[in-house]
């Protein structure tokens, strides 16, 4: 935090409203807790380089956080800050199973999003064989996947679904190529999706998280081991989780919006940063024997949340309920309208093949939605294929309501 008092104006105005005007100052992280937040809109405010703790001159690397309103989130990086996100993502895909010599198909998108490059730079590093495909092309990428002899798959877990039905059209099976990992992440998924992905691919699919704010990927993995919860780089980012409401931390094992500080970055150093994501923290010692605290319970963004007839629904929850219904496709979104006052919302969905009774798939999961939601819904079980696929994150929300 030493460099925050220098650099960045920012920073040192709200450690010193905490009382923290010197490294001197600086007794115990509980006094993290008197420190106001940042949020995106500082970073917002401050585009492109307002908050940067070092001269312009000094960043080696430029990326941009994907979002879909207005100018994007631009982050940058030192030599030293690249430097450390390599090694972060290094040990976070050794923990996930990557070995040397291991063959990486990397179908994360390569440019402002932190996706390509990161998993590029840590599989570099490790010294395994990296094929920098990015997104796009698709029936090339199942071409490439199985003439390459690829060990290891990065990409969204939306996106290694649609791989999957790439192989499958150019006459691969594809739980019979030669792939034993996959490291997905990017956006929300659940442990359902995971199974469909296990069974469709035959791999060890594990989930990486990340934010660009902080360094991209790297932030938090699961191991390979346990894969029950997501390892924080404690030595490097500071976890807390809040109520976000009444922001005040919330006890392990409690859900709520996760915040983080970075300890090592020299470019752009943020102290409790609202990441808007939800989750819980647990600081039980993992089956892996490694004893960081583990993000668990990731459950999507809180402005991805909608509310039907005053009940609130995540998507996290609608794929949960989805995914447990037999003949069902794991391609899906949810359609939000203002018809008249109230938000209607609706779930499109498609059958797995076309032999499916659409109508029984319908009115089946009308009854489990209802069931598990505790508010009715409407469905549209579409033609297999008719759910717009994604090369990158996936656009499970559709906001029509003007
Ligand atoms: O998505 C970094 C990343 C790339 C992580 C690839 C993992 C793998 P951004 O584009 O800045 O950075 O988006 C960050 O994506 O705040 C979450 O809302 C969401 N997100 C990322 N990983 C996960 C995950 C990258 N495993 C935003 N589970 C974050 C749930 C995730 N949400």
């Amino acid at each position: 935090m030493a460099q925050v008092l220098h650099g960045q104006p920012l920073g040192a105005e709200r450690l010193a409203a905490a009382g923290i005007t010197s490294k001197a100052d600086l007794e115990s992280l509980d006094q993290l807790t008197n420190i106001p937040f940042f949020v995106k809109d500082d970073l917002r405010n401050a585009y492109p380089f307002d908050l940067m703790a070092v001269p312009r001159e000094q960043l080696v690397r430029l990326h941009a956080s994907s979002g879909t309103r207005g100018k994007p989130t631009v982050v940058g990086y030192t030599k030293a800050d690249l430097d450390t996100w390599t090694e972060l993502m290094a040990r976070s895909m050794t923990m996930a199973g990557v070995r040397p010599g291991m063959l990486i198909h990397n179908a994360n998108g390569y440019g402002l999003f932190t996706g390509g490059l990161g998993f590029h730079q840590g599989g570099e590093r490790i010294g395994a064989t990296v094929v920098p495909v990015s997104g796009g092309f698709t029936p090339r990428q199942a071409m490439l996947l199985r003439d390459l002899g690829a060990d290891v798959l990065v990409a969204t877990p939306s996106y290694a679904l649609v791989i999957a039905q790439a192989l499958a059209d150019a006459g691969v099976d594809p739980a019979a190529t030669s792939l034993e990992l996959g490291l997905f992440g990017g956006e929300p998924w659940t442990d359902a999706l995971r199974a469909e992905i296990d069974r469709t691919l035959g791999i060890s699919a594990v989930n990486f998280y990340g934010l660009s704010e902080m360094c991209g990927p790297g932030v938090a993995t699961e191991c390979l081991t346990a894969r029950d919860g997501l390892h924080v780089n404690e030595d490097h980012f500071i976890v807390e989780v809040i109520d976000p409401e009444v922001h005040m931390p919330v006890a392990p094992g409690i859900e709520g919006e996760l915040i983080f500080t970075t300890l090592t970055k020299e470019a752009l150093p943020l102290i409790r940063y609202r990441t808007g994501d939800l989750g819980a923290i647990t600081e039980e010692p993992c089956r892996c024997g490694r004893t960081t605290a583990r993000l668990t319970k990731l459950g999507g963004r809180r402005d991805d949340m909608v509310i039907v007839r005053g009940v609130n629904v995540y998507p996290s929850q609608v794929e949960h309920l989805l995914l447990s219904v037999d003949g069902i496709a794991p391609h899906w979104r949810l359609i939000v309208e203002r018809p008249g006052l109230m938000d209607e919302v609706t779930l499109e969905c498609e059958p797995a093949s076309t032999d499916i009774d659409r109508e029984l798939l319908l009115r089946r999961l009308e009854h489990d939605l209802r069931e598990g939601l505790g508010v009715r819904i409407a469905v549209s079980v579409l033609e297999p294929g008719a759910v717009p696929r994604s090369e990158g994150k996936a656009v499970r929300v559709v906001d029509r309501r003007g």
